[in-house]
């Protein structure tokens, strides 16, 4: 890659994947695989266009967007759309390549892809949200299809944004087609889509936590951390409640929250988070609400402040745990880390946690990876674009059931792929980034062989 421009994000996506299928026993079965390898790490097709808005102020700003159609061996290219200032090509592609194989992951078919633009929803009025999803979409719309690429919301992207562009796209195509997922529950979204990252996430952690304790344990008495406090972190939380554990921490880029009472965060203080959040606003304002229920840490990350816990759950963005915010987990007591977030850990920590996955003294440590752990987001998207080619609309029961076994899959998989690569020593927890990687890239691999993409 060294006659490339520096893309960090990439590079470490690229070399966490590929060290991990390196260390393991996948290129001495496949050593063709190596080129399938070389040919997957370069996107399909890369669209970068100029977005050009209006202010309130009737003054004209303009953009940078993006769509990363990485790699469409499985089917449509699939996955989200961030809006945030630090958006570029190497985050995009980063989470692209990450995306191929969390879909295959799903079981379902959907490539992989992802895109947004570097425009900062906060601080813009609704009416400058809105005038810029349509310019988004003036030029993003000429280049996805429900059969060709299907985007859906990621960090500054809601339901309402999604219902903006899709209104764009209709206009400027005169087609209803299920183009985008996300979309609102009563004109083609799919029942729990909003849901389904955060609960998905959980089911995962409820298979790890079952798997290690023999299905002696479960959430119930579990203390568990999280970050973020957007999507992914409020129905993650709210998940963990419902199954009688303690949510001890949120956070969001400006500090975090940290419970002061053994109740914890309960739900009725993540409703009022998330109304915040409808507002673009700061938990630190909620934390005055909530007077000494919780304290909080400005210009911190939660890990080194949340006590004793049993579970982890990155839930905000990409590098949000250091190796010493590792560390200070394990030393916190800290059994199960799941990433909700992509690329939530840097790849110092995930290899702290690696390193504890075998103990003599029956304290080891398991870590998921995102494209495992918070697969069931786009899996309910996979579900939904399912519902709009069907015409059809299943039930909140049904959608969750699908995604409760998508998540077992997604789990047993990367489980009995780690065993068949590895070979993981008695009493070890086998790994589930590699065993994900590998289950994924194989995938992946023979579908892009078998359409000529590589030989
Ligand atoms: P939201 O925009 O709903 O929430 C993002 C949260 O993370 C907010 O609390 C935000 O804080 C915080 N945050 C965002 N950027 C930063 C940053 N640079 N530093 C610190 N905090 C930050 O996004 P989601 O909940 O949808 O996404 C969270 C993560 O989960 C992302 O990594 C995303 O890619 C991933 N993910 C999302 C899925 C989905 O279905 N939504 C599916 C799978 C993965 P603030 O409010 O202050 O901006
Ligand atoms: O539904 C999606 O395609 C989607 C949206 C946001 C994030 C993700 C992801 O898997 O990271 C998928």
């Amino acid at each position: 890659m060294s006659n490339l421009p520096h893309e960090p994000e990439f590079e470490q996506a690229y070399k966490e994947l590929a060290s991990t299928l390196e260390n393991s026993s996948l290129f001495e079965k496949h050593p063709e695989y190596k080129k399938a390898l070389k040919v997957a790490s370069i996107p399909e097709r890369i669209i970068q266009f100029r977005v050009t808005w209006e202010d309130d102020k009737g003054e004209l700003q303009v953009n940078r967007g993006y769509r990363v159609q990485f790699n469409s061996a499985l089917g449509p290219y699939k996955g989200g759309l961030r809006l945030h200032p630090t958006v570029n090509l190497s985050v995009l592609k980063f989470l692209g390549f990450e995306q191929i194989f969390k879909n295959a992951l799903t079981g379902l078919n959907m490539g992989g892809g992802k895109g947004g633009a570097d425009f900062d929803p906060k601080g813009k009025s609704d009416n400058e949200i809105r005038r810029f999803c349509c310019a988004f979409m003036s030029e993003l719309g000429k280049h996805i299809g429900a059969d060709i690429d299907v985007p859906a919301g990621d960090i500054g992207v809601s339901g309402r944004e999604i219902g903006w562009m899709f209104g764009q796209y209709k206009k400027q195509t005169k087609l209803w087609e299920g183009i985008l997922t996300g979309k609102g529950g009563n004109w083609g979204g799919s029942l729990i889509r909003p849901e389904a990252t955060g609960y998905g996430l959980v089911y995962y952690v409820q298979h790890m936590i079952q798997y290690a304790s023999g299905g002696k344990e479960s959430f119930s008495g579990k203390k568990v951390a999280i970050s973020g406090s957007g999507n992914v972190a409020q129905y993650a939380a709210l998940k963990v409640i419902e199954l009688g554990g303690t949510v001890v921490s949120l956070s969001d880029s400006k500090g975090a929250i940290v419970a002061t009472t053994d109740k914890g965060i309960d739900a009725e203080m993540i409703e009022s988070i998330a109304k915040l959040k409808v507002d673009r606003k700061q938990l630190s304002s909620a934390a005055d609400d909530f007077g000494s229920k919780v304290k909080y840490i400005d210009g911190a990350r939660p890990w080194l402040h949340v006590g004793n816990v049993d579970v982890a759950l990155p839930g905000a963005t990409q590098n949000e745990v250091s190796k010493e915010e590792a560390e200070g987990l394990i030393k916190a007591g800290v059994k199960f880390i799941a990433e909700g977030s992509n690329m939530g850990c840097t790849q110092e920590a995930i290899e702290v946690f690696e390193s504890h996955r075998k103990s003599s003294k029956g304290e080891a440590i398991w870590y998921a990876p995102g494209k495992a752990a918070n697969a069931g987001g786009v899996a309910v998207s996979g579900l939904e674009m399912a519902q709009n080619s069907a015409r059809i609309k299943w039930t909140s029961e049904e959608v969750d059931d699908r995604l409760k076994l998508i998540m077992k899959n997604c789990f047993e998989n990367g489980l009995q792929t780690a065993k068949t690569y590895l070979t993981p020593s008695e009493g070890e927890f086998p790994s589930l980034v590699a065993g994900s990687n590998i289950a994924g890239f194989s995938k992946v691999a023979a579908a892009m062989k078998e359409q000529g993409d590589w030989w």
